[in-house]
This record gives structure tokens, C-alpha cells and sequence, in this order.
């Protein structure tokens, strides 16, 4: 007779790992401090137990998020702008900011983030600081606010809403001098008090220049976090310093480790940001690590703005494939650009190919094959810890998806799937960082029985779901 488990798979995971930690007297912060005095094992058993915020949990659930590079630059067919182009080039003939929330919803992003100001400081919301605005376009005949209709197309549909704000400014007279921070933040306070909820702030760090040098000294960053924060106290800031990070490249790349602690000194393009040698040498210099997880930015096109003579180069459904489970399944957020063209829409091309991917990422991860399975786990103090599945028959999968309870730190540092032969256990995978989640993909395997080994771990491993998933192309082979 075969027997089915009542309790659902994560739910028992989760239990298991809370009985696991019942004898462990624990401190759960954001950041934490290291020492030179700390030894290896300090060390990490710390970083094992930093934790995230409410606003950078919510967030990385989000998962998906989508960028809107739309101003300036979709009318002079440019991808930077240099501050000279006249307000009266900005004029969108059709712009329905609920066609692209319709889209994008239907595509399954969780979020947008609209570029409000882009370097070239034409601002997309008739701001009361500069004339370099919406109110001096035609569009509208001056009277529009393209800030105003995505926030309110995403509220109403239910869509979180995010704004960037380019701190490099190639058009405002004060930019090279302190008081630039003072228009900085007198727009800041405008996107962030009239706009309704803001869940994302991003401030980019990209610039060229002398005045821009000159910049980097004067920036009042920790003045513009504290505004954000005290503005929209949900929210969270993109910045090398603030509470999301910047992956390091454009080209949709995550790492395959993505530690989500990180010392306070790092640099964002290192392919090693958190590993455990990278927290002996931030405890060498008493540096501070916190919690401080990856955001994969890249644009759907080659470009972040809208181009014409890009309509035939939207990224094939293959490669989003793998962007996404890179991305979404290496313990990153992915935020994908959509830009909307001269008519102030988001194109066809663009709008098929994201409803393509929808319908394939549904497609994969429709039945969970090990949804029903009986769980087993146990673990040695300083051995392995096990979670056997037993999925009742043999099934065939080529993806597993692993996750880890964040709440509660990320700890696992090396762990392998291995599968169930009739006699012994075979590595079907093997990893390093798993995360809030981690997507494996491998050649189709068939089997009664999947386990999680988890070999090295900075505390004890709480992993919180476990899926397994036979790909579209598999389910159709012959
Ligand atoms: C970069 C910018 O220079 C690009 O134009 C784009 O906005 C991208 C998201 O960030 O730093």
C-alpha cells in the first residue's frame, strides 16, 4: 500500500529545520561586524546568521521585475543622452502606461521601474526644479506627467512600482558641486511623496566626465538613503551601498555562487563576492558584512532604449530561458528592460516575446514531481545533513529547484543532489550557494528516490522547498 504524506513538502522542510535549531541560541541581524580576532569558525557561523530585512525578503519573493527605459533618448535614438536635446523632441503619440501594465502582468513581472530622470536630466514629471521637463514638451501640450499615469496603472492593477532616478545629471548647472545633493533630493522628495507607494529606488552609479569625477567625493549617499527610507519606508534602495545590489554586468550573468552577504567593501564585477575566503579576509580588516542580495539587471534588446533598428533583435525565447534561470534560479532577482517605443507603448515584438516565456516557464514548472513525496531527513553534528525524497515510482526530471529559509540566514556552502539507482546513491548535481532559490538543470534522470546532501554550511542548513520539474522540450520528446 502506498502511503501519502499529509503535510506538504515545504512545510515539513520547514518544520525540520526549526527542530533542527531548537538547541541553538542565535542572533539574527541585518549586519554584523568581524574581527581579526575571530577564528574561521566565528567567522562564518555569523555570517550564517545574517538575516534579511522585511523589505529585502519581500523583495527577493518578487522575483521578477521589469524596467522601463523610456525619455529623452526613445526620440533622438540615442542610449545616452547629452543634456542639450530640447524638451519639444519628447512627444509620444499613443502613450498608454495601462498597455504596458497589461503586458507586463500578464507576462508575470511583479514589479516596474520607470527611468523618471535618465543622465541626460530630461525629467519624465513636470518637476518643480528645472525646465528640463515634460511641462515644456508638446506631449500633452506641456500638461502630462508620465511618472503620474504608471503609478497610478500600477497601483490600480496591483503592480509594485519603482522609480530611477539617475544621480548623473548631464544637463543641471549645479551637477560638480554640492548643491547639486539639494536638487538631488528636492526630486527625490517629489517621485517619493506624490506618487503613491514606491517599492524601488535605484540609483545608479554610472557616469563619465570631469564633472562627474568631481562627483564622487560630493554625493551625499547616505543623505539619499536616509530620504528614501524616511519617504517610503517599505522600499528598497539599488545601490553598491544600499540594500540591493548591482550583479555586476548587463548581460544577464549571475554568478554561479551568489552570496546574499557581503562585506561592506566589495567590488560589484569580483567574480567571488561572499564565499568564505572572502569573509576571512573581511575579518582581517574588522569589516562589516551584511545582508545585501544580487539584482541581475539586462534589457530585453541590445540596447536600454528603445531603437527602430532593433525591432528584429529582441532576445530569443532560448536565451531568456537561460537569463532566467540564471538569474531567478542563482539567488538573484531579475530585472529585465522592456523599452517602450516612440508611440509611448511597449512593441509587439517585445510583448510576444515575454508572453512566450510566460507561457514556457508555466509550462515547466506546472507539477512539481516530488510534490507527493515522503520526506526523510537526518544530520550528524559536524557531518552531512540528508533530505531523502521518496517519490512513491520512478520519475523523470530534469530540473530541481532548491530553496533555502532565508528567514533564518544563507548558510548552505556545498551541497549535491544525488539519485536513487536500486543500490547506491549517484551525484546528479553538485553546487556551492543555493539561497532563497536555486534552479539545477541536467541531462533527464529517472528515479524513485532524490536526496539533498549538503556537505559544508555555515550553520545548520534550513532548506525550506524542494521541486522537481520535467522541461517542455522533455515532456514532448518521443
Ligand atoms: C547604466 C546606464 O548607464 C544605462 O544607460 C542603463 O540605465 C543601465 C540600467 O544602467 O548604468
Amino acid at each position: 500500500m502506498k502511503l501519502k504524506l499529509a503535510i506538504p513538502t515545504i512545510a515539513l522542510t520547514v518544520l525540520l529545520s526549526l527542530l533542527l535549531r531548537a538547541d541553538e541560541k542565535g542572533v539574527y541581524l541585518n549586519s554584523i561586524q568581524l574581527s581579526p580576532a575571530d577564528t574561521e569558525q566565528e567567522i562564518i557561523l555569523k555570517a550564517g546568521r545574517i538575516v534579511p530585512t522585511a523589505n529585502q525578503l519581500a523583495w527577493q519573493e518578487m522575483e521578477y521585475i521589469a524596467f522601463a527605459h523610456f525619455g529623452m533618448n526613445t526620440f533622438t535614438n540615442k542610449e545616452w543622452g547629452n543634456g542639450k536635446e530640447d524638451p519639444k523632441l519628447f512627444n509620444p503619440t499613443a502613450l498608454d502606461a495601462r498597455q504596458w501594465v497589461g503586458v507586463l502582468q500578464a507576462a508575470g513581472f511583479k514589479e516596474l521601474i520607470i527611468t523618471a530622470k535618465h543622465h541626460d536630466g530630461f525629467c519624465l514629471w513636470p518637476s518643480k526644479y528645472t525646465e528640463h521637463s515634460v511641462k515644456n514638451s508638446p506631449w500633452k501640450n506641456g500638461q502630462g506627467d508620465v511618472v503620474k499615469e504608471l503609478a497610478e496603472a500600477c497601483h490600480e492593477a496591483g503592480l509594485k512600482f519603482g522609480v530611477y532616478l539617475s544621480p548623473w545629471d548631464r544637463h543641471e548647472k549645479t551637477y560638480g558641486a554640492p548643491a547639486y545633493n539639494d536638487y538631488y533630493k528636492n526630486q527625490l522628495r517629489e517621485l517619493l511623496t506624490n506618487y503613491g507607494e514606491v517599492s524601488e529606488v535605484w540609483f545608479d552609479g554610472a557616469g563619465t566626465g570631469k564633472k562627474w569625477k568631481q562627483m564622487q567625493g560630493l554625493y551625499d549617499w547616505q543623505g539619499y538613503f536616509n530620504l528614501a527610507h524616511e519617504l517610503q519606508p517599505q522600499a528598497v534602495v539599488f545601490n553598491e551601498r544600499g540594500d540591493v545590489r548591482w550583479v555586476g554586468n548587463e548581460a544577464g550573468k549571475g554568478r554561479p555562487s551568489e552570496w546574499s552577504v557581503a562585506p561592506e567593501k566589495y567590488s560589484a564585477t569580483d567574480p567571488d563576492i561572499g564565499s568564505r575566503l572572502k569573509l576571512i579576509e573581511a575579518a582581517k580588516q574588522g569589516l562589516i558584512i551584511r545582508w545585501l542580495p544580487a539584482e541581475v539587471d539586462t534589457s530585453i534588446r541590445p540596447g536600454w532604449f528603445y531603437h527602430k533598428q532593433e525591432d528584429r533583435m529582441v532576445k530569443s525565447l532560448s536565451r531568456l530561458v537561460d537569463i532566467y534561470f540564471n538569474a531567478v534560479g542563482g539567488n538573484a532577482v531579475l530585472l529585465l528592460n522592456i523599452p517602450p517605443d516612440r508611440r509611448g507603448l511597449i512593441n509587439e515584438n517585445d510583448a510576444t516575446r515575454l508572453i512566450e516565456l510566460r507561457k514556457y516557464l508555466d509550462e515547466t514548472f506546472a507539477q512539481n514531481l516530488a510534490r507527493d513525496a515522503k520526506i526523510n531527513s537526518s544530520s550528524q553534528p559536524g557531518g552531512d545533513s540528508r533530505i531523502e525524497y521518496d517519490l512513491g515510482r520512478p520519475m523523470t526530471f530534469n530540473i530541481a529547484l532548491i530553496q533555502e529559509q532565508i528567514k533564518l540566514g544563507q548558510r548552505v556552502e556545498e551541497f549535491f543532489l544525488d539519485a536513487w539507482d536500486g543500490k547506491d546513491w549517484n551525484p546528479i548535481a553538485k553546487g556551492a550557494a543555493i539561497g532563497y532559490k536555486r534552479i539545477l538543470r541536467f541531462n533527464p534522470v529517472t528515479t524513485p528516490k532524490v536526496r539533498v546532501r549538503v556537505t559544508q554550511s555555515r550553520d545548520c542548513p534550513t532548506l525550506s522547498n524542494f521541486e522537481l520539474y520535467l522541461s517542455p522540450q522533455e515532456k514532448m520528446a518521443p
